[in-house]
Order: structure tokens, then C-alpha cells, then sequence
């Protein structure tokens, strides 16, 4: 018999000037071709939905989209902060919070990847440019975001490098925000050659990680990217 597909709840970007829930194509294409059925999530859930979807789906991929409001993470709004949205922020913390819980695979991206540090206790730049770095990597690529821009140096023995089965990756970069301390409960799986955190994951071993690129952007270009989606859906397919 053909087991079904595993459903992963794809979080939504809101588009406040157009009155838009929205989403780039590449994450559900990417989530369909590694086998996995996406689920478009509301911009606005409640912490009751939050439990039900965590019950109800096999796994969560947060995706990249603005700024989270600094409150979160105990500063004040800096320059160099950009726009946010109140309904995002608000739902995906509840929802993140409910998967944990239920202890469901997820995958976080750009954005994704700050908001699970700042969910567990971590902070984020509020923009790169209050970081000296060694070298001036461009995070905010001047070119196309499926061709990769800079690399990244995995963690060894990290769930990441397993995974990849590699220790230096060639991504794409289009971030002007970055982690800055690593959450309790969270190690650095990747580093750029700045020092800029690019991946974080759970340190007990759970499928949680952060990636700080795009590998929704990279599926055709770097086996990587297809690497780690699907990784993702096989952990969503067998995680009860
Ligand atoms: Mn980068």
C-alpha cells in the first residue's frame, strides 16, 4: 500500500499594503518534490488552532519573510530594523511553541531560522551593519538568489553535516538580520566566513534546525539544497 504523503504546515507572509497572505512558490515546489504535501498556514491562529495543527500535521517549515519585532527579544527598534508584521510574529510563536510541544520535525528558513533563536531565549542583529566582521561578506547578494553567493562551514558531528554529509557549502544569501547568541537548547550548525551565524539546531538531537539561506532557491543548482528537504520529509513521514 502507498503510504500518504507527509503534511508540512508552511507558514505565510502577510502583505499588509495589499491585504495579502502570501508565499513564494519555490517553498511549495521544493516541499513537493522531496515527497511532501504543503500545507499553506493562516496568518492569524489562535493558541487552541496552534495545538490542533501540532496534533494534526507531521512537521512545520517556517519561512523567510520580514523583520521580528525587537519586543521579542527585549531591545528597542533600532535603525536599520525594517517592517514587520504583528500577525506573523504572533502566530508563528504560538506555533512554534505547539510543534515543539508535540515534538514535530521543523525546518525554519531566513527569518525562520531567527525566530526559533528568539522563541527559545536567543537575539538576533537587527541589521548586519552593527557587526564588525573580519571580511564583508554580502549578505544581501547583489545578484539572482538561486545562484549561491558565499559559503558556510558546517559544525562537525552536527544533525546538519550528517545530513549533507558535507563540512563547506556553497549558499545563497539575502539577509540583512542574523543570529547573534545561539538560544539555550540550540548549537551553531554552519558559519559564514565572517563569523556570521548561518544554521542553528537543536542540541538534543531533534529535528529542529535554522538555516540562515535559501535552500527553497538552490534545488536546482546544489544537491544540498534536495538533500536537506529531503531529510526533512523523511523525518516528517516517520516522526509519530
Ligand atoms: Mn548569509
Amino acid at each position: 500500500m502507498r503510504r500518504s504523503k507527509p503534511r508540512i504546515g508552511l507558514t505565510a507572509s502577510e502583505n499588509a499594503a495589499a491585504g495579502l497572505c502570501q508565499i513564494p512558490a519555490a517553498y511549495q515546489r521544493a516541499l513537493l518534490f522531496c515527497g511532501a504535501l504543503p500545507l499553506l498556514l493562516p496568518l492569524e491562529l489562535s493558541r487552541a488552532d496552534c495545538a490542533q495543527l501540532s496534533r494534526d500535521l507531521d512537521g512545520f517549515l517556517f519561512s523567510g519573510g520580514p523583520d521580528i519585532h525587537p519586543f521579542y527579544f527585549g531591545e528597542e527598534t533600532l535603525e536599520g530594523c525594517a517592517d514587520q508584521s504583528q500577525a506573523r510574529d504572533r502566530t508563528e510563536l504560538r506555533l512554534f511553541a505547539a510543534a515543539r510541544q508535540k515534538k514535530k520535525p521543523i525546518l525554519a528558513v531566513c527569518r525562520g531560522a531567527q525566530l526559533v533563536n528568539i522563541a527559545l531565549g536567543g537575539d538576533i542583529w537587527q541589521d548586519l551593519g552593527f557587526v564588525s566582521r573580519p571580511l564583508p561578506i554580502a549578505h544581501r547578494q547583489p545578484f539572482s538568489p538561486s545562484r549561491p553567493s558565499h559559503h558556510v562551514s558546517l559544525t562537525d558531528g552536527s544533525l546538519l553535516a550528517r545530513i549533507l554529509g558535507e563540512t563547506r557549502l556553497a549558499v545563497n544569501s539575502a539577509h540583512h538580520q542574523a543570529i547573534r547568541r545561539a538560544a539555550p537548547g540550540l548549537r551553531v550548525s554552519a558559519l559564514a566566513p565572517d563569523g556570521i551565524i548561518e544554521a542553528v539546531e537543536a542540541a538534543d538531537g531533534s529535528f529542529l534546525i535554522g538555516v540562515q539561506w535559501h535552500p527553497e532557491l538552490l534545488l536546482d543548482s546544489q544537491p544540498h539544497a534536495r538533500r536537506l528537504f529531503r531529510a526533512f520529509a523523511d523525518r516528517c513521514q516517520n516522526t509519530p
